[in-house]
């Protein structure tokens, strides 16, 4: 984008990776799906003068305000995710002083619609985005870049305030078949630093696609404010026709298929395996599947079809904090997808989730024994996280703790609620967890030095600490 080339929308994310340790950690980073859709759709609307604005590898806000003051967009657009809200927070305010049409998507502005509107956005889209937005541009260009309340009511999707009471339009329909959507607008200018974090961390590149959108399990904790129960998928040819122009355009060495659920149904996984593999176009990919549906046949054609890594939804090794959460899933499920998984040649990830209510120190016990047999490639550790609009967050909604900056900062990011065991418990339980898989990690690489000793003295050590930071709050253990 030329400087001084006005734009009629600049879409953005408030997400630093400068302010997001667990991230730096990982290091597995790519560029915003839904927005890069968005502006596909937007452009293939007759609104060329969309772009987006990236701030993820930048130190701090400096680029995007030049990026403001250069394009001075008649809209910006922000997406909005839990852990992006403090840096919404920063930006919104000033954006709205400037007096810039805003508007918001994503996950989060759904759930706190008042205080978004609050730091000044004025329509908040509610789910998919790609007919609401271009709704809301014709509308905006119809009437000079100004709200026309009354017509308000007539865009399906949104979400509004007026005289200070929010106010909904009708739900829109989802968009079907979604090959109706274009592909996301992916561009060289906007990967590379990408591609160099990832080769610079793991010696390779790597890029995400989706094949399907929705998922309609209901796990309690897991925040689906944006395509709700719904599922639909794209066909397999043209995914194919997809990861061809990705291969073409960028030649990445791996693919993440960002699906809730890739593996939901086997015939679409059979199928893929089959028509990659005749197309030429197998390339290393990784996914996430819930366990139950790794049956052989399934991680057979993963396998033919490039799959190297599956991340596993685990959780919890003990079953009743898994039905607790809904997970529609067993603990033998669990085993058993690792083993298969393994006996096809392909590397396990897991997720864990420690403190889920309920979850006492023998289940905290329970996990690591089910790590220790998994022994997963990778661990992916999280603590529980009340999300706004779950289950979960209503469950634990007489437990909130207040969130402010401070208290957020110090927990990592957490929306703080008073968990059955004392913090400490919970820091403990990680480290644990930690040392113990970094421990079956260097046994397996056959790695028996002082570090690996080191480890195996620290592990029961962490465990007793745990044992005696756990004094449980009533009702536990
Ligand atoms: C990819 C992904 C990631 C990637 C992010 C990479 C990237 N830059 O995309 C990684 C692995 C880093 C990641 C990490 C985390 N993620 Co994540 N992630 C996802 C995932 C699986 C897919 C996102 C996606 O591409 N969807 C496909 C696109 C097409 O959909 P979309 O993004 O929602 O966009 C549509 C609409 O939202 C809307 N829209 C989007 N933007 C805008 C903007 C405007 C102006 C408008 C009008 C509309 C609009 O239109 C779009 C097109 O229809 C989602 C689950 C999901 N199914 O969406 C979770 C999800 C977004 N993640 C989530 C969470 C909680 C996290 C973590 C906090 C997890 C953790 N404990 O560490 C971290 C946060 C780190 C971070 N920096 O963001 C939650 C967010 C919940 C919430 N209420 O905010 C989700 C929804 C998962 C869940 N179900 O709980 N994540
Ligand atoms: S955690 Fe996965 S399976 Fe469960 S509801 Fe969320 S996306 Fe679906």
């Amino acid at each position: 984008m030329a400087p001084a080339d006005r734009l009629d929308l600049l879409l953005f994310h408030a997400w630093l990776l400068a302010h997001d340790a667990r991230e730096q950690e990982v290091m597995r980073p790519f560029p915003p799906l839904g927005i890069q859709y968005l502006v596909a759709w937007m452009r293939r609307h007759g609104m060329p003068a969309t772009d987006w604005f990236d701030p993820s590898f930048d130190p701090d806000l400096s680029r995007f305000w030049g990026e403001i003051a250069d394009t001075d967009p008649r809209v910006v657009g922000l997406y909005g995710h839990t852990v992006t809200r403090p840096v919404a927070a920063e930006v919104l305010p000033r954006l709205a002083a400037e007096g810039r049409r805003i508007v918001a998507g994503g996950p989060d502005p759904t759930q706190y619609l008042d205080d978004y509107f609050d730091m000044g956005v004025e329509v908040i889209v509610i789910g998919e985005g790609e007919e609401t937005l271009a709704a809301l541009m014709d509308h905006l260009r119809a009437h000079r870049w100004q709200w026309e309340p009354a017509e308000l009511p007539r865009i399906p999707g949104i979400a509004w305030r007026e005289d200070g009471v929010v106010r909904r339009s009708p739900p829109r329909p989802l968009i079907r078949p979604l090959s109706r959507i274009p592909w996301p607008q992916r561009e060289r200018r906007d990967l590379d630093r990408y591609f160099d974090a990832w080769r610079d961390r793991h010696g390779e590149t790597a890029l995400s696609m989706v094949t399907s959108r929705g998922c309609p399990y209901h796990c309690t904790w897991c925040s689906k404010q944006v395509y709700g129960d719904t599922f639909r998928r794209r066909d397999v040819d043209e995914v194919l026709d997809e990861v061809e122009d990705l291969k073409e355009r960028f030649d990445p060495d791996q693919i993440w298929f960002a699906d809730d659920l890739f593996t939901i149904n086997k015939r679409w996984v059979r199928q893929f395996s089959q028509r990659i593999v005749e197309r030429c176009l197998v390339t290393p990919f990784y996914v996430i599947a819930r366990p139950e549906t790794l049956t052989p046949e399934l991680c057979a054609a993963l396998k033919r079809a490039g799959c190297y890594r599956v991340y596993i939804s685990a959780e919890s090794g003990a079953q009743h904090v898994l039905d607790a959460m809904k997970k529609g899933d067993t603990v033998e499920h669990i085993h058993a997808a690792g083993r298969r998984l393994r006996a096809h040649g392909i590397e396990l990830g897991v997720f864990v989730m420690l403190g889920y209510p309920g979850e006492t120190r023998r289940d905290v016990d329970a996990t690591l024994r089910m790590l220790h047999a998994l022994r997963p490639d990778v661990t992916l550790l999280s603590v529980a996280h009340p999300m706004r609009g779950t289950a979960f967050y209503d469950a634990v909604s007489d437990r909130l703790l207040p969130a402010d900056a401070q208290w957020v900062q110090d927990h990592g990011g957490r929306l703080p609620f008073e968990m059955d065991y004392p913090p400490r418990f919970y820091d403990l339980a990680q480290r644990m967890i930690w040392a113990e898989t970094a421990l079956v990690r260097r046994l397996r690489a056959g790695q028996l030095d002082a570090e690996t000793a080191r480890l195996a003295v620290k592990a029961p050590a962490l465990r007793l600490g745990a044992r005696l930071a756990a004094r449980p709050r009533a009702g536990s253990l």
